[in-house]
Formats: C-alpha cells, structure tokens, sequence
C-alpha cells in the first residue's frame, strides 16, 4: 500500500531543498533560452530543478511516473498509478525579470484522484501544501476553508493579456466582469495565484491558457478547501491537457459562470 506519510514528508523535504538551491543560483549568470515564442521562457535552474526531483523520486520511488515541464520526466499518457506533476519554476518570466514571485508547483495524483498539492513561494519561503482529507495549510498554519463572496466585493486575478487583442477570445468577452468585481490583480504565476485564491487574498483566478503542471497542485490546494477548480466552461480539470482555468471561491463561482461567463467559446 502507498505509503502517504512518507511521500508527504518526502516532498517537503526536496521542495525545500529545490529552493535553496533555486535561490543559491541568484548569484549566477542564467542560460534564457525561448520555446514557443520569445516570451515563452525556460532557464538553466528550470531544467535543473525539474531533473533534481526526477533524480530524488526515481531513486526513492522507482514505480512513481513523473510528468514535468521541461519534459525530464515519463511520457504520461494516461494517470494510473501515482503520478507526479511537475513545475518547477511556475514563473519563469518573473524568476528571469525579478527574482521573485514564482514557485515550485507539485500535484501528486494516485488514478487521477489529487492526494498532494504543494505550491512553494521559495523567496517568501512560504509553503502552501494540502493533503486530501487532511486540510490545507501555508506552513504550519491551517488555512481556513473558502466561503462564499460576491462579485462586487471580489478581487479576481486576471492577466490583461485576455482583455486586449489575442488568438484566444475576443476580448471584449470579460469586459463586464473586469467592470464589475472590486478589481483585478495579476501577479505572473498560476501557481501563486491560486495559491492566493487559496488563502483568500483574492477571490478568483482566470485564465484562457494553461497546462497541467500549471495547475495540478493548485487544484489539489483549492479543492480541499471547498474552492472550485474547473475550466471556463465549469468542466473539471483535464490533468494531462492544456485548457482554460477558472479558481474560484464556492458560490462566487456559480455566479460568475451563470451571469458572466455562460456566453464565451472558451
Ligand atoms: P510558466 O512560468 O511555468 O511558463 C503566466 O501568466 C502564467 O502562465 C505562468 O503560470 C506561466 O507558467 C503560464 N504560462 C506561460 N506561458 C504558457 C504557455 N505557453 N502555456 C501554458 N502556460 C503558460
Ligand atoms: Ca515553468
């Protein structure tokens, strides 16, 4: 029987780890290379990081398949078995630009069913984990479960990208919501952002395009604390798909789906 416990700990233990190492390379010089276009950003520690815990989880769990960004990991083309899901820099244009306001992002799945999500801010040195059943916490703290809020008082994190022309949506699709929340925030990680939906900094995440490592650990820490994971049109999550995302507070996210996003071809 999967040993739980021990994954958990374990995890923590290279987390931490993967961020010291991460913030002993601030004094080096960093290799930027592009991938799909000159904004998609992929450094020397991203690689380096995702084989660090290829290396920790092949060596203490050889049956355990890893599905990473950097594509160090398995081919994963379904989710039998226990499933790592890997970022190890959620962030990169800001980790390259500012050296902060990124994350380690890690969702363990077992059959596709979320047991570990741990999202680490490695400058804050803030740890957000969840363990199915067992609550979320950011550190040792418990993190509250998410009530229920309203438009008008919601702060909704939200990248300006999807307001202004692009191949995605039209853009005047989330004009009504960006007039009608309290206000909109974009800090440049799924990862953190969710994590802050979490947390009730704000009170819902969205965007058009993401991929699994993006936000497997996510949904792990949102679900477990009574928050919706879904995509725009409400469906769950895909964990081996690129898709739209939709984070948000219980209730909140009913209502922006039935009055504010029912229309959109996302
Ligand atoms: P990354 O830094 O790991 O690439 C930025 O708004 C957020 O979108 C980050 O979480 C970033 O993750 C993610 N992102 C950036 N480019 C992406 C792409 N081409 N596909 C999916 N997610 C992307
Ligand atoms: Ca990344």
């Amino acid at each position: 029987m999967t040993n739980w416990d021990h994954i958990d700990e374990k995890a923590k233990e290279w987390v931490k780890e993967a961020g010291r190492r991460i913030k002993d390379s601030f004094q080096k010089t960093l290799t930027i290379e592009t991938k799909s276009n000159r904004n998609d950003l992929v450094t020397d520690i991203d690689q380096a990081t995702e084989q660090f815990f290829i290396s920790k989880i092949n060596e203490t769990y050889p049956e355990h398949r890893i599905f990473g960004e950097e594509g160090f990991g398995d081919k994963i083309e379904d989710l039998d078995g226990v499933v790592w899901i890997i970022d190890p820099i959620d962030g990169t244009m800001n980790f390259v630009h500012q050296q902060r306001n990124f994350a380690i992002s890690i969702g363990i799945y077992e059959d596709g069913v979320g047991k570990i999500g741990l999202i680490y801010d490695v400058v804050h040195d803030e740890l957000y984990h969840a363990f199915q059943g067992k609550g979320a916490y950011l550190d040792d703290m418990q993190i509250p479960s998410l009530k229920e809020a309203s438009v008008q008082d919601a702060i909704i994190g939200l990248n300006a990208t999807w307001v202004t022309e692009n191949k995605r949506i039209d853009p005047s699709l989330l004009a009504p919501l960006v007039r009608d929340v309290r206000g909109t925030r974009s800090y440049g990680s799924a990862a953190i952002e969710m994590a802050y939906v979490a947390t009730g900094r704000i009170d819902a995440y969205i965007s058009l395009r993401l991929a699994p490592w993006d936000f497997a650990g996510g949904n792990i820490l949102i679900t477990e604390l009574g928050g919706k994971a879904t995509t725009l049109k409400g469906e769950d999550l895909n964990l081996l798909e690129q898709s739209s995302v939709f984070i948000c507070k219980p209730g909140l996210h009913e209502k922006i789906l039935r009055d504010y996003l029912q229309n959109g071809s996302w």
